[in-house]
């Protein structure tokens, strides 16, 4: 029997803090609509974002899309890698100023925990630059693990550091 693949909608966090990142994000949605299997369902607005947990860096540009996919989470996050490299990002050091970060924040309601994909994404929660789009998306959308809505988490999230200024079209 040939069972169609199940459609999901899954939610990508894109970011930016080198050059013209607000460029290089719309570049990147771009590349994801271009992904077979992948059709994008909404855009959040973009933010200027002081950077997290890390020190003496640009702030970021940030955003979220979300999609419905017939790919698989791994699918899904091969796609955004190779998308990462095209665009020329360069992996050395964790959390380093980057040309583009494409993340699976969500997939569904799925819960994954495989070597290289931890999905929900195991910070978002605590990531005003993450729950503040995802709330422009999905305000009543409830955590898969934590059981909270994005608004709600959003209220519950630390503002020390984390100033997100919306980017006025
Ligand atoms: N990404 C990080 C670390 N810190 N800070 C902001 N504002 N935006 C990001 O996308 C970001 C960050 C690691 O992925
Ligand atoms: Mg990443
Ligand atoms: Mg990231």
């Amino acid at each position: 029997m040939n069972i169609k693949p199940q459609m999901k909608t899954a939610y990508i966090g894109i970011g930016s803090n080198l050059g013209d990142a607000h460029h290089h994000c719309l570049t990147a949605v771009g590349e994801i609509e271009r992904i077979p299997g992948c059709i994008l369902i909404g855009t959040s607005p973009w933010y200027m974002t002081e950077a997290v947990g890390v020190k003496n860096q640009d702030w970021y540009v940030n955003g979220v899309l979300s999609v419905s996919v017939n790919l698989s989470a791994q699918g899904l996050i091969h796609h955004l890698l190779h998308i990462e490299m095209d665009m020329g990002r360069v992996r050395k050091e964790r959390w380093e100023s980057r040309i583009i970060d494409l993340d699976i924040l969500l997939y569904g309601e799925d819960i994954i925990r495989q070597e290289n994909l931890t999905i929900p994404h195991p910070l978002m929660h605590e990531r005003r630059f993450v729950l503040t789009p995802m709330v422009d998306l999905a305000p009543e959308l409830i955590h898969p693990l934590l059981k909270k809505t994005m608004t709600e988490l959003l209220a519950l999230a630390d503002k020390d550091g984390q100033v997100v200024e919306r980017i006025k079209a």
